[in-house]
C-alpha cells in the first residue's frame, strides 16, 4: 500500500489520483459544456465550476456510499461526480435530455438528484436545501443509524434565514450533518463586505454551542482531506460547518459578466488560486506522478468527457407533460363508512386517528410548536402523543415556520418515516412557504418521480373567533393555486378522522386544514366516531344535503350556516361538502348541478380569487347549458379579518346574507 505519509492524509496512491481524476473530470466538464451551449442542442445556460472543483470531489469520494447523503448546490459538480454520479448523465442534463436523474431536462442544468448515490433534488432556490439536509438527519437520529448527511451552500447563502435555522436545529439535536461554505468572496456581484456582517461566517457561526467551526483552504487538498475525515468521525455526536475559502473563476453564469464588477486584480488572484493547478503540483511534488504520466492521463479524461458527451447527446428530450406528472400514483384502499363509534367532536377524532396511525406504522411522527407532552398543541390536538410514543415522535421545533417545513420534507425522504408537521396556525405558514410553495408541492415533478414525499401538514384556519388578521386566515386558495399539493378542509369529526387517515396513506403531500370554530362544535361537526380502518379518500366531495331546486357548494364554517338555513327553509335545497379543495371533486359538483340548475359558492376566504372562483369558472365552462342562473358567489370582504366582533361579522360570511342569496337564488 502507498500511503502519503508526509500529509498524514492516510490515503493511498490510488484513491489521491482517482480524486485528481475526478477534479479534472469536473474541469473538463465545464470547458465542454460552455462550447456545447453555444451549438443549439438544447443546452443554454451553463454554470461554471471552476475554482470550486477540490473541495466538492474530496466530499463526495469521502461520503461515497449508501452511509452518505448529500444536498449540493448548484457550484458544487465536483461533488456529485466525486460521490459516483456518471460525468454522461450531467451532460445529458445540461442538454436539457430526459435521463433518468437530475430532473431530465425539468430543471436547469446543475440541479442535482440522484436516488441511487442519495442525492435528493435540488431547487434553484438558495439556501432551501439546509434545512431539508436537517430533516433527513433528524430522521437518521430517529432510526439511529449510522449515517451522514453532506451539504454545500455559497457565501451568499449564508445570509438566508434558513442557514441559521440550520444550524440551530441541527446543534439543538445534535445531527450528523455537514454543512459546507464554498466562500468565493462574491454572490453574482457583491461583495463579502456586502454580505456578511463582519466578514466571517465562520466567526458569527461559532455562536451555535455543539457545532464545530473551522475555516479551510479549499484549494490546499490536505487541508480539505483532513478536515471532511474530522468532520465524518465527528458526525456521530453532532454536526460542522466547514468554510472553504475557494476562487470562483469563472463567471457567476453564462448569464453574467465580471468585467462588470470584478477589477483585474481580483481576476489574476482567482486564476492563481486554481485548486486543479495546485493539486498537480503537490501531485509532482509528492512524486506520485511524472508529468509525462499526468499530461498523458489529462488527455484520457478529455477523451472521456468526449465520449460522455456523444452519449449524452443519444438521449431525447421528454416532450410531453401532463398534470399527472405532479404526483406519485396512489391507490385508495377501499373504504367502509360506518361511523359507529361513541360521538366525538372534531379535535378528538384528529387527536384520536394520530394515535392510531402512530400506533399502526412507526414512522408516523408529529412535531410543531407546543405539541409535545401535556401542551400537546396550542389546541391540544397532539395531546398524550408524546407520553404514548416517546420524545423522538411527537416533539416541539422551535419558533421557526421554515424549519418545520424544511424537516417535513427531508424527513419524508428516507422512505421510513412518515411525518406530520404542524403549523399553529395557518397564518404563520407564510414564514415557511418557500419550503412549501417552491420546494415539497413540485418535488416530484422536478425529479420526474424519482422522489416522491409521503408528509402531511396539519394547519388549524379560519375565523369567527374574534382571532383578528393573524389567527382568522383561511389560505386554500392559496395552496389550491400550486401545482403538486393536495389541499383537505374537512367539516366535521368523522370527516376529519378519515381524511387525515387518507392524507397519511397518501404518497404526496398533502395539506390538512382545520377550521378552529369547528373543533368542538357539537351540533354539525360532533359525529359517531368512524373505526380504525374507516378512511374517506382524498379528492371526493360530499353530498350531505340532497334538494333539486339549487345547489350550495361550500367548506368550513359557512357550509354549517347553509346547512342550518337550509334546514329552516321549505326549499329543496342541496348541499356539497367539498371536504377536498385540491384535487377539486368537479364530477360530484356537476352532477349536482345538473340536477339543480342554480348554485351558490359559498366560503369564508376574501371572495376575490377565492377558491369559489375557480368553481364558478369550472361550473360555466362545463355545465352553462343547464344553469337557469348566474353562478352566485359569497365570500369574505377583500379586507384583513379584524378582532372586534362587530367588525369581523362585516368581513366574515353571516347566515343572514347567506340566506337572502339562498331566497334571490330559488326565485330566480
Ligand atoms: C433565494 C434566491 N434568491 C436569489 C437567487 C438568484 N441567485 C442565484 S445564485 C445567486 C448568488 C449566490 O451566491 P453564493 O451563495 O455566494 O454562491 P456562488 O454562486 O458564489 O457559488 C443568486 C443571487 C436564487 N437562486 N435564490
Ligand atoms: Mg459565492
Amino acid at each position: 500500500m502507498n500511503v502519503v505519509t508526509a500529509s498524514s492524509l492516510f490515503l493511498e496512491k490510488e484513491k489521491i489520483l482517482e480524486i485528481f481524476q475526478l477534479v479534472y473530470i469536473t474541469q473538463v466538464i465545464d470547458e465542454k459544456t460552455a462550447l456545447l451551449g453555444k451549438q443549439n442542442k438544447g443546452g443554454t445556460f451553463h454554470l461554471s465550476s471552476r475554482g470550486h472543483e477540490l473541495i466538492g470531489v474530496c466530499a463526495g469520494y469521502l461520503m461515497r456510499g449508501d452511509s452518505y447523503w448529500g444536498l449540493p448546490y448548484y457550484r458544487d459538480r465536483g461533488y456529485v461526480l466525486g460521490k459516483g454520479c456518471k460525468p454522461s448523465e450531467l451532460i445529458a442534463s445540461f442538454l436539457a435530455r430526459d435521463i433518468q436523474n437530475h430532473s431530465s431536462g425539468r430543471q436547469m442544468p446543475d440541479h442535482f438528484s440522484d436516488k441511487k448515490c442519495k442525492i435528493p433534488c435540488q431547487s434553484s432556490v438558495v439556501g432551501s436545501q439546509l434545512l431539508q439536509a436537517v430533516g433527513i438527519g433528524e430522521g437518521i437520529r430517529n432510526r439511529g443509524v449510522n449515517e451522514v448527511v453532506y451539504v454545500s451552500i455559497g457565501d451568499g447563502g449564508t445570509s438566508q434565514g434558513d442557514f441559521h435555522e440550520a444550524l440551530n436545529f441541527a446543534s439543538l439535536h445534535s445531527l450528523p450533518v455537514i454543512f459546507v461554505v464554498q466562500d468565493n468572496n462574491w454572490a453574482i456581484s457583491v461583495p463579502k463586505k456586502e454580505q456578511t456582517a463582519g466578514g466571517s461566517i465562520a466567526k458569527i457561526a461559532r455562536g451555535y454551542e455543539g457545532l464545530r467551526v473551522s475555516e479551510i483552504d479549499g484549494c490546499d487538498f490536505s487541508s480539505v482531506i483532513k478536515s471532511f475525515k474530522e468532520a465524518i468521525t465527528r458526525a456521530k455526536s453532532g454536526p460542522s460547518l466547514i468554510v472553504a475559502n475557494v476562487p470562483r473563476i469563472g463567471p457567476h453564469s453564462s448569464s453574467d459578466d465580471p468585467k462588470k464588477y470584478k477589477e483585474d486584480l481580483d481576476f489574476t488572484a482567482d486564476t492563481n488560486r486554481d485548486p486543479v493547478k495546485q493539486f498537480e503540483n503537490w501531485i509532482l511534488e509528492n512524486h506520485l506522478m511524472e508529468q509525462s504520466q499526468l499530461d498523458l492521463l489529462k488527455e484520457e479524461i478529455i477523451d472521456e468527457v468526449s465520449a460522455a458527451i456523444l452519449l449524452a447527446e443519444e438521449s431525447d428530450f421528454e416532450r410531453e407533460v401532463s398534470e399527472n406528472d405532479c404526483f406519485k400514483p396512489h391507490l385508495e384502499k377501499a373504504y367502509i363508512l360506518s361511523g359507529q363509534g361513541d360521538e366525538v367532536v372534531m379535535s378528538t377524532a384528529i387527536n384520536h386517528a394520530l394515535i392510531e396511525e402512530m400506533q399502526s406504522d412507526e414512522g408516523v411522527i408529529v412535531f410543531g410548536q407546543d405539541v409535545a407532552r401535556e401542551k400537546g398543541g396550542v389546541f391540544g390536538l397532539t395531546q398524550t402523543l408524546t407520553e404514548k410514543f416517546g420524545e423522538n415522535r411527537c416533539f416541539n421545533t422551535p419558533l421557526a415556520e421554515s424549519t418545520i417545513m424544511g424537516l417535513v420534507l427531508g424527513l419524508s425522504l428516507d422512505g421510513f418515516h412518515k411525518p406530520i408537521a404542524e403549523i399553529q396556525f395557518a397564518d404563520y405558514i407564510w414564514t415557511g412557504i418557500n419550503q412549501l410553495f417552491n420546494e415539497i408541492s413540485s418535488y416530484y415533478f422536478r425529479s420526474k418521480g424519482e422522489w416522491n414525499l409521503p408528509l402531511v401538514i396539519r394547519m388549524p384556519c379560519g375565523g369567527y373567533i374574534q382571532g383578528g388578521p393573524y389567527h382568522s386566515q383561511c389560505i386554500e386558495a392559496f395552496l389550491a393555486h400550486v401545482p403538486g399539493l393536495k389541499v383537505v378542509f374537512p367539516s366535521n369529526a368523522e370527516d376529519a378522522k378519515r381524511v387525515l387517515k387518507a392524507a397519511i396513506h397518501d404518497p404526496n403531500p398533502v395539506v390538512f386544514l382545520e377550521h378552529k370554530a369547528l373543533y368542538r362544535q357539537r351540533v354539525f361537526a360532533a359525529r359517531k366516531e368512524p373505526a380504525q380502518n374507516e378512511i374517506f379518500p382524498i379528492g371526493k366531495a360530499k353530498v350531505i344535503k340532497e334538494g333539486d331546486a339549487l345547489t350550495i357548494v361550500s367548506w368550513g364554517m359557512p357550509l354549517v350556516m347553509a346547512y342550518e338555513i337550509a334546514k329552516e327553509l321549505d326549499i329543496s335545497i342541496e348541499i356539497v361538502d367539498l371536504v377536498t379543495i385540491a384535487p377539486v371533486d368537479i364530477e360530484t359538483i356537476l352532477a349536482s348541478v345538473k340536477k339543480t340548475g342554480k348554485v351558490l359558492v359559498l366560503h369564508e376566504a376574501p371572495k376575490r380569487c377565492g377558491f369559489g372562483a375557480e368553481i364558478a369558472a369550472i361550473i360555466s365552462e362545463k355545465a352553462f347549458e343547464y344553469l337557469d342562473a348566474p353562478i352566485m358567489r359569497i365570500g369574505g370582504k377583500n379586507v384583513p379579518v379584524p378582532y372586534s366582533k362587530e367588525l369581523e361579522n362585516c368581513v366574515l360570511p353571516q347566515k343572514q346574507e347567506i340566506r337572502e342569496a339562498i331566497l334571490a337564488l330559488a326565485t330566480f
